[in-house]
């Protein structure tokens, strides 16, 4: 393959607070929703729970050492806000001097620290009072912000205010799927607007106190309609699409939800500014602030239907609804006011997640990005991976004498290698992407799906909790140590020799 990256092109792997620090009640810590909605009954697979997850919390100074070994240049991780003020408002000093321990790490090591303040982990005691559906939530996240800044903001230059607020307001508040587990599709759209004035609100507070660079990351998909010349899968993709992208680029980067929006969640109170409804006058002022850039996280695509998905000929093959089942749990759609889509696959090979590998639809999306956003920021894959069943092979290492344990994960390689050729063909089809973050650095607590499902480049021996780098965390190392240009020769070479 020929890839080619601008200079300064960033390279990065990417991890979520709840997802591996474990240490969910040590040192002033106190529940964040995840704690709570994975103790419910059928919440999460097996029961799992974020307790210890890979207790990264325990173990940062050696994970750091483990990224450095790797030479990523970024690391991209999201501070706990129950850690940092668990309750309603006594802030932690305890779980800030974490994080602050953290930068000082990783600046060590030379590796640039990637903060996110929100990936899902609000604290229980917030949303004992309405959580995302009540407004002054965002009023706490400002707060929040300026709190995390103080402490961190003289060593931290990159700012990015939400992880993928499609998952924390329309998974977590419309389909149950995800903390905290309410299926209430007014709250889940009052989540949406709220989340947007979070951001917007401490986009201006960071501003002031003078972070250099400020985004957002927001998982985005290419809709595709099962049958164009189908009015009715039309629908479903122009809907989808409003529902996953559109719903939080438009007000974001054009300063308005979009009309189609507007009139599906009418009833929602999503077409009108009042002093008294959902947006408020002078919201979507707030929202729209300037970007420094757009993170953007991307697995797969979607494609859409507007009619039933029918059985399959093959009876021994499972249409895969995704947004069906998590964790064993029925669930609703997330997709609020348009529950009738569906998800026929394409016959593309599956990852372990069920998801459609198609690399292609990166480029696709990272270039539509630019062209139908004027005002459209500098991009970064903020995260990109993929879950498959790894097998351990013990080997013996014949110099040292002792067995060594490997992971030859081919397909995980492999699909990392193809979606980092797809980003360099968006770049030369003149998407303006600026880096590119592995999901995820380590095997983690994947939400929903508890320690069921490994995206890591490292794995994690949920026994021992010993890290081991994978064929492709050698992979994406060597594709770093290439730099741009060799870039494709040196990762192709590993990845054939684990072939
Ligand atoms: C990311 O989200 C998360 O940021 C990360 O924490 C997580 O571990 C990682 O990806 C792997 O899952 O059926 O409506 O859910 C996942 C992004 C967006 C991918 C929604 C699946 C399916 C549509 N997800 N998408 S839905």
């Amino acid at each position: 393959m020929t890839t080619s990256f601008p200079p300064g092109f960033l390279w990065g792997s990417a991890t979520a607070a709840a997802q591996i620090e474990g240490a969910a009640f040590d040192d002033g810590k106190q529940a964040s929703i995840w704690d709570t909605f994975s103790r419910l009954p059928g919440a999460v697979l097996n029961g799992d729970t974020p307790d210890v997850a890979v207790d990264h919390y325990h173990r940062m100074p050696a994970d750091v050492a483990l990224m450095k070994q790797l030479g990523l240049q970024s690391y991209r991780f999201s501070t706990s806000w129950a850690r940092i003020r668990p309750g309603d408002d006594a802030v932690n000093p305890a779980g800030l001097d974490f994080y602050s321990r953290l930068v000082d790490e990783l600046l060590g090591a030379g590796i640039l620290p990637w903060l996110t303040l929100y990936h899902w982990d609000l604290p229980q005691a917030l949303e004992e009072k309405g959580g995302w559906a009540n407004r002054d939530t965002a009023y706490r996240f400002a707060e929040y912000a300026e709190i995390v800044h103080g402490v961190l903001g003289d060593r931290v230059s990159h700012w990015t205010t939400f992880n993928e607020p499609f998952c924390s307001s329309l998974l977590g508040y419309a389909s149950g799927v995800h903390a905290p587990g309410r299926q209430e599709p007014a709250a889940a759209v009052a989540a949406v607007h709220h989340q947007h004035l979070a951001h917007g609100l401490a986009v201006q507070r960071l501003r002031d106190l003078g972070a250099e660079e400020i985004g957002i990351t927001l998982n985005l998909t290419n809709a595709i309609p099962a049958n164009p010349s189908d009015p009715a899968d039309a629908d479903a993709a122009r809907r989808l699409d409003a529902l996953n992208n559109r719903i939080f680029l438009d007000p974001l980067l054009r300063g308005e939800y979009p009309a189609d929006i507007r009139h599906d969640l009418a009833e929602f109170g999503l077409d009108e500014v009042d002093d008294t409804a959902l947006v408020r006058p002078g919201d979507l002022e707030i929202i729209a602030q300037r970007l420094d850039f757009l993170g953007v996280n991307h697995y797969h695509d979607d494609m859409v239907s507007g009619h039933p998905i029918p059985a399959p000929a093959d009876p021994s093959v499972v249409p895969v609804d995704p947004h069906a089942v998590a964790g064993g749990r029925a669930v609703r759609s997330p997709f609020v006011g348009s529950e009738h889509i569906t998800f026929p696959l394409r016959g593309l090979p599956l990852t372990g997640m069920g998801w459609e590998v198609n690399p292609a639809g990166l480029r696709t999306l990272l270039v539509r990005l630019g062209r139908e956003y004027p005002n459209l920021p500098p991009l970064y894959v903020t995260e990109n991976g993929a879950a498959y069943d790894d097998t351990v092979s013990t080997e013996h290492d014949g110099t040292a004498g002792g067995d060594i344990e490997a992971v030859h994960d081919t397909q995980r390689t492999q699909y990392i290698l193809d979606h980092i050729q797809a980003v360099s063909d968006a770049i030369a089809d003149g998407a303006d992407v600026r880096g590119y973050f592995v999901w995820s650095l380590l095997d983690n607590y994947e939400w929903a799906w508890g320690y069921g499902k490994r995206f890591g480049i490292v794995r994690v021996d949920y026994d021992t909790l010993v890290r081991t780098p994978k064929d492709s965390a050698l992979a994406y190392a060597e594709v770093i140590a290439g730099g741009a240009g060799a870039i494709g020769a040196g990762a192709g070479a590993v990845a054939a020799e684990s072939a």
